[in-house]
């Protein structure tokens, strides 16, 4: 007679999430939490004590001073709140402890449940070349070059020669474009991995660097993946990304305009192996180069839920926070990649307080008047009312402006009515900006790269000339005069500007943008 076992894995039970973070990351995960009757713990700082994130949570302790350093980040007094208030897990969000993986070790130690990956995957994918070496069993395309630290100037210099010029020096605990440097020749190769090294070293304490054939303009397009603890990964489709400056995003969207279905599955599949290649478990993104005959290169992988998450909720009808809590659980994915269908489209505009005009330097202050746009197909995660000051020590992030529609045309025009419609003062924003991109034919037509602001943008356009204001008052004057009730008139801008002939129009009367 034979027996047959079954184990079961019994899911692990999870009453109390702590949310690691602030802003409108910390409320969306909150609200899902909710949804799922998970009590929340909200940890901050004193400059957050009014923080809607500290209102909506359950229970809400201060951890430290304004300064993250002193409170966001402080890992011992975050597991002590764990340990005091019975938490069974934590989530990161983004930023902040998010990708630490001395930390998610720590959290997992303390038997308290980490929702993302593990700490292990974190550190593969956290040193780019240990990244690249991971991934290179796995069949993901990759850009020509080095997989190991730059020891050799000489042996660097025929390897470049042989990649052909200019190619690009990368730091390997770098991301965000730091540290990176592009070489034209051979001439300027020495000078420029040494300056490359020492702002590795300065900046990541890590002077490892290796070498890369530079793509000219690649478009950044990015895979979300998810993957659970029984070996299931799936993708859920791309971002396109290319939207940004300072290596800071401006504008996301899903799915991309360039890819074809073959690409498309192309790319999904490299990212699962890409996940595959470090045990990936959670919600994850593969980021990669695009170039203009559409070739794709693995970039690098956060290993985090990322800012941009909500193009992809919208267009593959998935709460991503409900899916990393389910796969945090011990839960199957329970949904297989042939299941998985994109559902329209979405654009995401990240409204900082940013002066575009001025070089997108932050802003800081009060909104005197914050009003958000309502209605079909938009969506605002946000953490902020009226009368609140944007506090200077953190990200300048106010929200995330998120449309969608059933087809590209839809999301663009409703995002121009969403931005119409959003009223904030008191502050500069990028939402003028996103009313920018959305009306350029180089966005319009989806032919476009990670230099659009470089090539298509000037702050001079973001001026408005007053003219149709001036006129609209001149004529509304001229109305007053002959009894009529009010003039409407667009200006360079599209804004509408409505002036009623009143006596006081004699001044010319210029609209509050
Ligand atoms: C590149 C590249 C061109 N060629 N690698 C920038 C951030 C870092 N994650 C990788 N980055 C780039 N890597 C090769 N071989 C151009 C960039 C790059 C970029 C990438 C994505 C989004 C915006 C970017 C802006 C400038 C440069």
């Amino acid at each position: 007679m034979r027996f047959v076992y079954l184990f079961i894995q019994a899911n692990l039970i999870m009453k109390k999430i702590l949310v690691a973070n602030r802003g409108e990351i910390a409320l969306r995960v909150m609200r899902t939490a909710k949804e799922l009757g998970i009590k929340t713990v909200a940890v901050y700082s004193e400059a957050d004590r009014n923080a809607l994130h500290v209102r909506y949570a359950d229970e809400a302790v201060c951890i430290g001073p304004a300064a993250s350093s002193q409170s966001y980040l402080k890992m011992d007094t975050i597991l002590e709140v764990c340990k005091n208030l019975n938490v069974d897990a934590i989530h990161p969000g983004y930023g902040f402890l998010s990708e630490n993986a001395v930390f998610a070790d720590m959290v997992a130690a303390a038997g308290i449940t980490f929702i993302g990956p593990t700490g292990d995957a974190m550190r593969t994918m956290g040193s780019k070349i240990g990244a690249k070496q991971a991934v290179s069993k796995f069949n993901v395309p990759m850009v020509p070059g080095t997989q190991e630290a730059l020891r050799d100037i000489e042996e660097g210099k025929r390897i470049a020669a042989s990649i052909g010029y200019p190619v690009l020096i990368k730091a390997s605990a770098g991301g965000g474009g730091k540290g990176m440097r592009v070489v034209e020749k051979n001439e300027e190769f020495e000078e420029q991995i040494k300056m490359a090294q020492g702002e590795a070293k300065s900046a990541f304490g890590d002077d490892a660097v290796f070498i890369e054939k530079y793509v000219g303009s690649p478009r950044h397009i990015e895979i979300q993946i998810l993957g659970d603890n029984h070996g299931n990964i799936v993708y859920l489709f791309e971002r396109e990304c290319s939207i940004q400056r300072r290596h800071q995003k401006l504008i996301e969207e899903a799915p991309s305009s360039c890819l074809s279905p073959e690409i498309r599955k192309a790319m999904g599949e490299a990212a699962v192996n890409v996940a595959k290649a470090c045990n990936y478990t959670g919600a994850g993104t593969v980021e990669f180069l695009v170039d203009e005959q559409l070739n794709f290169y693995f970039l690098e992988m956060n290993t985090r839920l990322q800012v941009e998450h909500p193009v992809t909720e919208q267009i593959v009808g998935l709460d991503l926070v409900k899916e990393q809590i389910r796969v945090a659980k011990g839960e199957q994915l329970g949904y297989t990649q042939n299941e998985l269908n994109i559902h329209g489209h979405a654009i995401e505009l990240r409204v900082c307080a940013e002066d575009p005009i001025n070089n997108f330097l932050p802003d800081i202050g009060k909104l005197n008047t914050y009003k958000t746009p309502q209605g079909y197909g938009v969506r605002v995660d946000d953490s902020f009312e009226e009368g609140m000051e944007i506090p200077i020590h953190y990200d300048p992030m106010i929200a995330k402006l998120i449309t969608f529609g059933k087809t590209r045309e839809e999301a663009i025009s409703r995002m121009i009515r969403a931005i119409d419609d959003y009223h904030i003062t008191g502050i500069e924003t990028t939402l003028q900006f996103g009313k920018y991109v959305m009306q350029h034919p180089a966005f319009i037509s989806g032919n476009f790269d990670t230099k659009f602001i470089d090539k298509h943008f000037n702050p001079e356009q973001l001026k408005p000339t007053f003219e149709n204001a001036d006129i609209a008052a001149l004529a509304a004057n001229v109305l007053f005069s002959s009894g009529n009730k009010k003039i409407s008139i667009s200006d360079n801008l599209n804004n509408n500007v409505s002036i009623e002939p009143t006596s006081s129009n004699w001044v010319n009367k210029r609209k509050a943008y």
